[in-house]
This record gives structure tokens, C-alpha cells and sequence, in this order.
């Protein structure tokens, strides 16, 4: 029987085999790398940056990844949809690493996209409406990039409140034909629906009428049975959402307020987060000393980023389970509800494979006890086996046999 191994107790047996699928460190955008210890990213799920023209969401894209977008004072500069990776920093798993003094640390991460604008009217040519809207089918989530700075160098509005009427506009407009498309089919079909579409098809009537009063299904109060059975449609408005108003230099005292109005829009279900954009990218290009010294002197504590990469991954609804030791501490991301044998198998194929057992005890207890060797002394170790429903935050160690 092999297992991994515990912080500082040497390979017993043999190695864990490489798990792969780690991002290299990033460029410009680590702001979380810290001393010596080397930050990779693992990356899963895709949020889209969602916004009008000189908004800032390729400025919020590069701070984000360390990415290179063009960032333009001039409207739909961003024409090709870009993805980058954005680590989630963690606190957990920063106290493990230092309780293991781990030379490696390993966030939990997702891909971040960068999608072509949306225009009023006219004012986009059909191409780029086209690639606004296949940008947005493509992602998990959305994040509403929404203007609040002023400046005259850059066209466009700085009104958040207007951009979300005609983002969320352009959405459920989407919305309606995928839906209406989909009960025309309906109606000409002879053979015998797919159960997972005709359910949906039940739902659609009570979705199209939300909609075509131009509420998108996120702040809905249709029920849960009818979200779920909306599924296979993937409508727009149904991917979880969150919204940053991207704030002036000189209106971080009225962040407050900006997020309280356009909350009040969007409704409770969206997270919504005041950022200064410029400041931020332009803090995550300093070295972490400069960065915290700059972010400190504005009152804005570890800036917005953290918070934003939390909030984004937040609503994608995934969790993550750590491993700690001296090699790396690792935030590894779940679905959550998965089994035991499910996560060894996100660590590697080969532990899911030959799964016999896992210790798991919480984080924090662990971090009381100092160690894993410490806790199981104390018999506060759990051995869970194969129908073991992890949780967030739970420290797993498998036990395996291949
Ligand atoms: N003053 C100020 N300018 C900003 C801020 N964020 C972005 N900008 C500027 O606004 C312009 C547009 O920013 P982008 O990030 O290119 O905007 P975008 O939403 O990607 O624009 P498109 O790709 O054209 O849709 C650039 O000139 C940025 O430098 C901010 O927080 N403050
Ligand atoms: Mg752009």
C-alpha cells in the first residue's frame, strides 16, 4: 500500500506520480508570489469579462493574469477573445505552506476572458455583436465590467447603472431567440424528445416570460427545478454572475456607494465590487514590497485583485481540498458533492484508481496541531473511505494501491 506522504516524513515506498497541468509562474501578474517559494497555478473553469467599449476589461484582464491585451483609449479595441490564466489566492493555503515550510505554494485557479464589447445599436458593426455573444456562450460565468471612471482621453459613458441596462439588454435579448429557437423546433419534430431537453422545453414558457420583461434569469425568482431543467439551453443570463464598477483614481472614498446602487440593479444574487483598475494593474506590476506600500498608503489594504479572484471563483461553485508537505502546499479544486475517490483523482488518475483510504482533518484544526504526525497522535485524523463527501477546506491525505 502506498500513500502520500506526511509533511517532512521521506517517500515511502514510491513516489506520488507527477499530477501535471500546472501553469508556469506567471509574468506581470504575481502579485501573491512570495520569498523564495515558486506559485503555480492549476486552472479550471472560464469567467468572461463582460462590458461597453473602454470600459477597462482588457486593463482588468492583464491585472488579473499578467496578460498583454491591448488595452486602447479607443472603442472595440479588443477584437480577438483572450484568455488568461488568474490565481485565487488563498490564506489557507498560505498558513500550511508555512507550518510545512513548503518550498512550493499552489493556488486554485480559473481562466479569465477577455470578450469583444458590446454597442448600443448601431453602433457595433454585426461582427463584433456576433463575437460578443459567442465570447459569452463560451464561459462558466460572467463578470460585468462596468465604468464608473471619468476621463477625457477615453470616449464612452461613466455609468454603470446605463451599462447595466444595456448589457443585461443584449443578454436577454440572446436568451429569448435561444429560447423561442428551441420551442419552434419543438413544434416540428416528430421523434421522440431527449427527457433532459423536453423538461427544459416545460421550463421555457415560464423563462420566456421573465425575460420578455427584460429581467435576466440571474436575478429571476424562477425556482430552482426550473433553473436546473433550463440547463441544457445554456442561456446567458443562467451562468452564475458577479460585477466590478471600475472606479476612478479620485472616487475610492465613494466605492461604498457605487456598489450599493448598481447591487440594488443587478440584484442580491450578483457579487458586486467597486476597483480602481488602472491603480490595481498598475500596483500588480510593482514587486510585493512596493505593492503592498502603495495599495497600504491609499487604504486599500491587499487591493481589490485578491477580492476579485476570490468573488470569480466564488460563483463558479467549485471548492477546493488541500495537500500540505514540504515539497508544496496546494489548493486542489473539486465539484463540489464529489466522493473521496473523486478528489484523489483530480491529485492523479492513478489514486483514484487504487483509492483505499484518506485522512482528512479541517485546515484550522490542523494548523492547531502543527502537523499531521501531531494530529493523529491525537487521534484527530479522520480515516474516511470511499464514500467520504469532501468539504472545502478539508486537508485530504490518500491512501492508494496501484
Ligand atoms: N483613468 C482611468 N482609465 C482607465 C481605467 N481603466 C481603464 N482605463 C483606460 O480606458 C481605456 C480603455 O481600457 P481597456 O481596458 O482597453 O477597455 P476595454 O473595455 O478592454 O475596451 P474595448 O476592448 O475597446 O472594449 C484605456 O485607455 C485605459 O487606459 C481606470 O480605472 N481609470
Ligand atoms: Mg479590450
Amino acid at each position: 500500500m502506498r500513500r502520500t506522504r506526511l509533511p517532512g516524513e521521506q517517500p515511502a515506498g514510491g513516489q506520488i506520480p507527477p499530477s501535471g497541468g500546472d501553469f508556469p509562474t506567471l509574468g506581470r501578474g504575481k502579485p501573491f508570489a512570495r520569498g523564495n517559494q515558486r506559485s503555480t497555478v492549476k486552472a479550471v473553469d472560464r469567467v468572461g469579462l463582460v462590458g461597453l467599449p473602454n470600459s477597462g476589461k482588457s486593463a482588468l484582464f492583464n491585472a488579473l493574469t499578467g496578460g498583454d491585451a491591448v488595452v486602447a483609449s479607443h472603442p472595440f479595441s479588443t477584437i480577438e477573445t483572450e484568455v488568461g490564466v488568474a490565481h485565487v489566492p488563498d490564506p489557507r493555503v498560505d498558513a500550511l505552506a508555512k507550518m510545512s515550510h513548503s518550498r512550493k505554494i499552489v493556488y486554485a485557479g480559473f481562466e479569465v476572458v477577455d470578450i469583444a464589447a458590446v454597442g448600443k445599436g448601431g453602433e457595433r458593426g454585426d461582427a463584433l455583436g456576433g463575437r460578443f455573444l459567442a465570447g459569452v456562450r463560451e464561459v462558466d460565468a460572467l463578470c460585468l465590467v462596468l465604468r464608473s471612471f471619468e476621463d477625457e482621453n477615453v470616449p464612452g459613458e461613466a455609468d454603470p447603472l446605463a451599462a447595466v441596462s444595456v448589457l443585461e439588454l443584449e443578454l436577454v435579448l440572446a436568451d429569448v431567440a435561444t429560447l423561442e429557437q428551441q420551442l419552434t423546433k419543438k413544434r416540428s419534430r416528430v421523434a421522440p424528445l431527449d427527457p433532459a431537453i423536453a423538461a427544459g422545453l416545460k421550463a421555457a414558457p415560464a423563462a420566456l416570460k421573465v425575460l420578455e420583461q427584460g429581467t435576466p434569469l440571474y436575478r429571476s425568482n424562477l425556482n430552482e427545478v426550473d433553473r436546473e431543467a433550463l440547463r441544457p439551453f445554456f442561456l446567458l443570463t443562467g451562468k452564475p454572475t458577479m460585477a466590478v464598477v471600475n472606479v476612478g483614481e479620485n472616487e475610492l472614498d465613494a466605492g461604498g456607494e457605487l456598489v450599493a446602487s448598481v447591487a440594488k440593479e443587478v440584484g442580491g444574487a450578483v457579487d458586486v465590487l467597486a476597483v480602481s483598475v488602472q491603480l490595481e494593474a498598475e500596483a500588480a506590476r510593482l514587486n510585493p514590497d512596493e505593492r503592498a506600500e502603495l495599495l497600504e498608503g491609499l487604504g486599500l489594504g491587499q487591493g481589490a485583485l485578491v477580492r476579485v479572484a476570490q468573488a470569480a471563483f466564488d460563483i463558479l461553485g467549485k471548492c477546493v481540498f488541500l495537500t500540505t508537505g514540504e515539497d508544496e502546499s496546494r489548493a486542489w479544486i473539486f465539484r463540489a458533492g464529489a466522493k473521496a475517490p473523486e478528489c484523489a483523482g483530480v491529485i492523479h488518475s492513478d489514486l483514484q484508481r487504487g483509492f483505499i483510504k484518506a485522512d482528512v482533518i479541517r485546515w484550522n484544526e490542523l494548523l492547531e496541531f502543527g502537523s499531521l504526525a501531531a494530529a493523529r497522535a491525537k487521534g484527530k485524523v479522520r480515516l474516511e473511505g470511499k464514500e467520504y463527501v469532501v468539504h472545502d477546506g478539508d486537508v485530504l491525505e490518500i491512501r492508494f494501491n496501484v
